[in-house]
Parts: structure tokens; sequence; C-alpha cells
């Protein structure tokens, strides 16, 4: 079935280049957990705090969830968000969706009534499945406020917690059940999922997968990392982002036969704890988790002689960090360069140790075609830096609803907004972003997104929001901002809060002046203004020296 604002994803030509490539087959992700289970049925598929399930377990899960859903109105080609934290629930619901031929449309917890409202709206979703209360948050409240904003808003299903006036995902007891729907046969070139962009104008973008693309780099990834049955891997970041799903993530874990030990808890202790007691084989972390791991490893009574990689990914991990990985914590590194648009870099278990720790990896495919151009578009010398572009066999063409269509070559290259080096390995070192976005260690920022908010408050004239180096983070925000009679902090904090902004998002640091510096044109000066910042901080920093 073609939905309407569903066309096709990628040229024809490049369908069948891809499928007579092999890298495209006729496996959906209708099938997939039925295709794990026939042939690893009774292995250890989930475990999470005391639960434990096999893949005939999870798969029964999935297809009562399933009955549920249908029984809910939940059908072929629907929307559905979905915001869980790394439980069972996630697998169950998302396998359930796939099961029907719905489409999930991946949300992270941390997302609040900003994202949320923009997902329902680009996709009218039918319905949003959440939870309660995680992490001091309680998600029906925000259901709730978004369904104060929105007219005609989705049915609200609530994992895992007491769904007060909303659905619970599980039928009451009394119900009797009825038969499992069938299994939809969707078609592998078409809209598997949505998943949400890192972000860097405005709120995230969605990202149409299809079922072919996605699979494809998730065997790949699979086989790149040497997943098998014997794999066992701890999910410690959000189980909806791109790296943790696919990279080999959950799905590679799963697909190879292996074992998936969700938390939500990324406190050294507690994992090291788990990497002990799970027999953890591999496990991913963006930077700065890396970095506090490494920090705190000598300090934690547990064994970690089953580790044999810690991926680190996201964001850039620093050389010398990257370098402590093998000596303190005595598994292999294994660094990822990708994005939820596509392309995905790693370093291979082969690579010399200079390449592992000093790259960001290369590509997965053959077929991954990487441009590196200078401003004007041409390509820069071999090992100069420059802008990344790509196409390739998992690089979606343009985004849902044709947002930005900006972010697109006429022939269908993704301009990725790196910049990037390439050695004569085809390995790539990443150098920085051209656009106005700050990666606070791995949580993609809008500067944009984050001043329009700013701006929309009465006493505040201006905003800026610029990158401030962090040791931590690699970078944290600043606000600079424009005003005669600037408000207390505290009290932006709350209108920001009040507007809906995710946690993350809200700056770091604010600065108050009456005006910006100004380039030629008279465009703000994010330079100059990155330097005033310096400046300040240096400043704060000569002052803390000299005063007792
Ligand atoms: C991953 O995906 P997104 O969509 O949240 O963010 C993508 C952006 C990249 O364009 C790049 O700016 C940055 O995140 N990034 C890195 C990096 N990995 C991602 N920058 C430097 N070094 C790295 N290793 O973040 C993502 C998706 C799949 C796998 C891994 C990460």
């Amino acid at each position: 079935m073609h939905h309407d604002d569903d066309p096709a994803l990628y040229p024809t030509e490049f369908v069948r280049r891809y499928r007579d490539a092999g890298y495209w087959t006729d496996d959906t992700f209708a099938d997939f957990l039925v295709s794990v289970t026939d042939r690893h049925g009774d292995r250890e598929a989930v475990v999470c705090g005391g639960t434990r399930m096999t893949y005939r377990e999870l798969l029964a899960a999935t297809e009562s969830t399933a009955r549920r859903f249908a029984q809910l109105g939940i059908g072929y080609g629907d929307f559905v968000i979905v915001q869980l934290p790394n439980t069972p629930d996630f697998l169950r619901t998302v396998f359930a969706l796939f099961h029907l031929g719905a489409r999930p449309v991946f949300s992270l917890p941390a997302h609040r009534r900003v994202e949320l409202t923009h997902f329902i709206r680009e996709t009218r979703a039918v319905a949003l499945v959440t939870t309660g209360r995680h992490q001091g948050f309680d998600h029906r409240q925000l259901a709730r406020d978004v369904l104060a904003e929105i007219s005609d808003g989705p049915m609200v299903i609530i994992a895992g917690a007491e769904p007060e006036e909303f659905v619970p995902l599980d039928a009451a007891d009394h119900q009797e059940p009825g038969p499992v729907p069938p299994r939809a046969h969707p078609v592998p070139e078409e809209l598997a999922f949505l998943q949400m962009s890192g972000g860097s104008t405005g709120v995230p973008k969605l990202i149409p997968r299809s079922h072919a693309d996605y699979l494809y780099s998730v065997r790949e990834s699979a086989r790149i990392c040497g997943l098998g049955p014997d794999t066992r891997m701890l999910v410690v970041l959000p189980v909806s982002h791109n790296f943790t799903m696919s990279s080999p993530g959950v799905l590679g874990a799963l697909w190879a036969g292996g074992t998936v030990v969700l938390t939500g808890d990324p406190t050294p202790s507690s994992v090291f704890r788990l990497i002990d007691a799970e027999h953890i084989t591999i496990t991913a972390a963006v930077p700065p988790l890396a970095m506090t791991w490494l920090t705190l490893r000598p300090r934690i009574d547990a064994s970690l002689r089953t580790l044999e990689v810690l991926q680190v990914g996201g964001a850039k991990f620093p050389p010398e960090a990257a370098a402590r990985v093998t000596p303190v914590l005595g598994c292999r590194l294994q660094q990822v360069f990708g994005m939820a648009e596509g392309l995905v870099n790693y370093t291979r278990p082969e690579d010399p140790e200079d390449i592992v720790t000093g790259t960001q990896g290369r590509p997965i495919s053959p077929d991954d075609e990487i441009l590196i151009l200078d401003d004007e578009g041409r390509k820069v010398p071999e090992g100069e830096p420059g802008h990344l572009l790509t196409r390739g066999p998992y690089t979606i063409r343009r985004y849902h609803h044709d947002a930005d269509p900006g972010a697109f070559t006429d022939d269908g290259f993704y301009r990725t907004g790196d910049i990037v080096r390439r050695l004569p390995t085809g390995h790539l070192i990443v150098e920085g972003r051209d656009k106005d976005h700050i990666n606070r260690g791995g949580e993609k920022i809008s500067a944009e997104e984050v001043e329009n908010h700013l701006i929309a408050h009465p006493d505040i004239t201006d905003a800026a929001l610029v990158a401030v180096p962090d040791e931590y983070l690699g970078e944290r925000s600043c606000a600079w901002i424009i005003s005669t009679n600037p408000p207390p902090v505290s009290e932006i904090r709350e209108f920001l809060i009040r507007r809906g902004l995710a946690g993350y998002k809200l700056p770091d640091r604010y600065e108050f002046d009456t005006g910006f510096p100004l380039t030629g044109v008279g465009k703000i000066s994010r330079k100059a203004l990155r330097r005033r910042l310096a400046d300040t901080l240096n400043q704060d920093h000569t002052t803390g020296e000299t005063e007792p």
C-alpha cells in the first residue's frame, strides 16, 4: 500500500543497483523477530533488572502486544510515537508495530513538549506510547500538556506504570484474548519507521528509513563488529537512538542471536557491576560517559574480563582519552561516527592502534560515496579538511515531508554538516561542524531553536547560543543575551522549561550584554562572540586565581 505522503524513498536506478549488489533483500522488520526466533528461539534475547526473556518469549509478548494495538485500532501505515526508556516494553512495542505494518516514530525520553508536538503534527500520529515516572519526570503529565496543545491529538498508551486517565499497554486480565492479527507484508523499499536527526536547525527532523536500507546497515554492522550468538550487549544509551538501535546496537545483537541487557543507569558502579554479573562482551557510550568510566574504573571493584569492545561515538572522542581505553578497561576500543540520516563509520577490529585511537573509522559499505568539498563545492586535495557529503545504500535522499531540501544536492548527496579529513586508508577524522549546532556530549542542540525560545521572552531583545569548550562534555552551551532589562537567570530557565524545552537544551551559562558584535553584512558574528566568550572565561579564570 502506498500512502499519499510516502513517495519512493530512492530513485529506481539506485533501488536496482542496491538490490543487484545484494545489499537490499526481501527481508522486512515485520519478519525480523520471527526469523531470529526460528534460528535462536531458546536463547536468551533480553535481560532487564529481574526480567529475562528468550527469543520465543519476546515473540510471544510481541504478538500479544500486536493484538492489543490492533484492538485499539492501530493498523497498517499508522504512525505511532514511541517514547520509552530502556526496557523490554520498548522492544515488544516496536516489534508489535512492525508486525502490524505500523510505523514507529522514535523519540528520546529527554524529549519534551516542543519535540513531541512537532512529531505529532508532522506525522498525524494515531498514538503515543510512553511511560509514567522516569528519572523524576512524569511522562503522563507531559502527555497531558501535549494533548492540551493539539486538537484531535493521539491516543496515549502507558507502559510500565499506572495509566491514570490514559490507555494501559496491557489489557486488563479479564479480557478474552482474540487471535493474533495477521503479520503485515510491507514492501522492503518502503518506509519502516521515522528516526530523529541529531538536529541542526530547530527541532529534530524526521528521517524516513526503509526496511531494506536499515536492515542492510544492521546486518553489515553486526558482521563488521563480529557479533554472534555469544554476544552479550549492554545497552546504556537511550535505546531509540540510531547508535544504540543499529550500530550494531540492539537490532544487530538480536539479528546475531545474542543477548541484549538493558539498563537506564549509566553510573560507572552500576555499569561495571552489570558487565561483571552479566558477562557483557560489548557496550557503547558517548564520549563524556566513556570518560567517566575511564576515570572511575580504579575505584570500582568489578571484573571486566568478559568485555571485548567498548564502542564510542556520537561526538568526537579525544585521542588522549581514546588511548586510555585499552590500558584502563582492558578491552578494545571501536570508534563509531554515524548519523541517523544514514552513513556510519567504524574502526575495524584489525585496524592498527593509531587508526583506532586517532580516527572515527571508515564507512560500512563499499558503495558509501564520500565527497569532501571546500566552501565552493570543489573537491579538496586528499587529506585536507572539507565538508562531508555522502550518498549510499542506507543514507536518506530527503527528510520526511521534504523538510530542509537544502540538506541534499540535486544528485542526492546528503550534506552532513560535518568537517572531516580522509586518510589514504579511507578512515575519516572529524574536525568539527559547519553549522550552528552545539554537541553537548553527543546530545545535539540547535542554536537557532534555543535562540527562538529566548527571544520569545518579553525582556530579551536578542539572543545567541554559542558553544563553550568543556573538558567533560566536549561542549557546553552559553546563551549570550541582549537586554536593557535583563531578567534573572532563574526566571529565564523557568521560562524555557514552561515553553517545553528539553532539559539538555537549557543553556549551561548566561552572559548579558547590550549589543552583539556584527559581521560586515550585519549578521551576528558567532566567531567574535566566541572570542568574547573566551575572553570572559579567561578573566573568570584569572579572577579565580588572584582572589583567595
Ligand atoms: C549519531 O547520530 P545523530 O544523528 O544523533 O548525530 C549525527 C552527528 C554527526 O553528523 C556528527 O556531527 C556527530 O553527530 N557525530 C560525531 C561522531 N559520531 C557522531 N562527531 C565526531 N565523532 C564521532 N564519532 O550521533 C550516531 C548515529 C549512529 C552511530 C553513531 C552515532
